[in-house]
């Protein structure tokens, strides 16, 4: 289902990683179509060789351009999307950092994935948290605070005109020379990226569930650069994904340094035995993700137990139920891993229970930072 070959008439699902790309929509079930070529790039204004416009199966209409397709609200507001840098905003088109940058040329530094929807920014205390623990771990220093970041996050929203969205906020080490000391690199980059989602984004993996195989390759053993940090080197789970990719899967599963279940490639793994609901803990390596902490609390709520604990390969294949928890999948059901259905085979009733909740959370904006509110800088305390 994540794999979506190029070419006229794919007929492809809409799933997580379809807004990744920076070609959100281009891939999703109704609205493939080769991008037009057009014979200047003409940055920051849009250009006119375009296809005909068309509407996606939401009924919202779409438009392409060169290096990028537009919702019609964006398009109305005649601009290209803007991404932030540094404190700037540049059409996408002319978004650029240095090739000298360590994130590049090292993968030095760390990112997030946030989700907005409907008008409120999903557990943006949340993200940005995180980002500044991985930050400290990486010992780079930014010069904003938590509040200055996500001020800047829902300005960029707001910018782009977007209620849904998929947020990416990338912190680099910055510049420097070749070398891979970090002291080379006297002021990290500061990156904010938003597309479009569309609102019934991923349904179809939520309804039928997604199938997974499990990598031969291991989660790190638990130190500093294991994979609590997010950070900008994604290779094993990268490399994992064409397991799923060649086995023909969705998803994969990624075991710890001891064989132990930790997650999957880009989202938080669960297990439903008996009612209760089980998922790894940090010492398999796993990302501490803002769902997953999420659809804890939800599923306690609910009433279920819920148990952070070791779990064996085989645990996982003979589990009641298995489900998968991240920012852009959302709770995602897992029907069959390494050729072994998970009991039926299809979504168990207790995981149907949490994607409901969870379907319901997300809609309140209690849950989040509103995009149209500033973060109210707290005051410096003086001593
Ligand atoms: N584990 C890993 C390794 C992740 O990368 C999660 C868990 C879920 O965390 P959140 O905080 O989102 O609940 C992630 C985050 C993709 C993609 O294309 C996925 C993530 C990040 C970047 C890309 O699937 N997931």
């Amino acid at each position: 289902m994540n794999s979506r070959p190029y070419g006229p008439h794919v007929r492809v699902s809409a799933c997580k990683a379809d807004v990744l790309s920076g070609e959100s929509m281009l891939l999703t079930r109704l609205n493939y179509r080769p991008r037009p070529k057009t014979r200047k790039p003409c940055p920051g204004r849009l250009r006119f060789r375009w296809r005909l416009p068309f509407l996606d199966h939401q009924g919202s209409l779409h438009f392409y351009t060169r290096n990028t397709h537009f919702s019609f609200w964006t398009f109305m507001a005649g601009k290209e999307p803007f991404v932030y840098i540094d404190g700037e905003y540049h059409p996408k088109g002319e978004a650029k950092i240095s090739v000298y940058d360590h994130g590049l040329l090292y993968g030095d530094g760390v990112f997030e994935g946030i989700r907005a929807y409907n008008g409120t920014v999903f557990r943006l205390r949340e993200h940005v948290e995180r980002l500044f623990e991985g930050l400290r771990v990486i010992r780079v220093n930014i010069p904003l605070t938590k509040e200055q970041v996500m001020n800047a996050i829902v300005e960029t929203l707001r910018r782009n005109n977007l209620a849904d969205a998929y947020i990416r906020l990338v912190i680099t080490r910055g510049r420097g020379n070749l070398g891979l000391d970090p002291r080379s690199c006297p002021k990290p980059s500061i990156i904010i990226m938003t597309e479009p989602v569309l609102p019934a984004h991923g349904k179809e993996a939520r309804e039928k569930g997604v199938t997974a195989v499990i990598s031969s390759l291991r989660r790190d053993m638990v130190d500093g650069t294991s994979h609590e940090v997010k950070s900008l080197n994604y290779i094993q789970s990268v490399l994992s994904k064409f397991q799923a990719i060649d086995s023909g899967t969705d998803e994969v599963v990624m075991l710890d340094h001891r064989g132990m279940v930790s997650e999957f490639h880009g989202s938080n793994l669960f297990i439903v035995k008996q009612g209760i609901i089980h998922t790894p803990t940090s010492a398999a390596g796993i990302l501490h993700g803002v769902t997953r902490a999420r659809v804890m609390k939800l599923a306690e709520e609910l009433g279920y137990e819920v148990r952070e604990r070791d779990i064996t390969p085989y645990e996982l294949m003979t589990a009641d139920e298995a489900f998968l928890t991240g920012t852009m999948a959302e709770v995602v059901p897992v029907v069959k891993i390494h050729g072994v259905a998970i009991a039926e085979g299809k979504p168990g009733p207790v995981t149907r229970e949490i994607i409901r909740g969870f379907q319901r959370i997300i809609q309140d904006p209690k849950e989040g930072v509103p995009i149209r509110e500033t973060i109210a800088i707290p005051a410096k305390t003086r001593n």
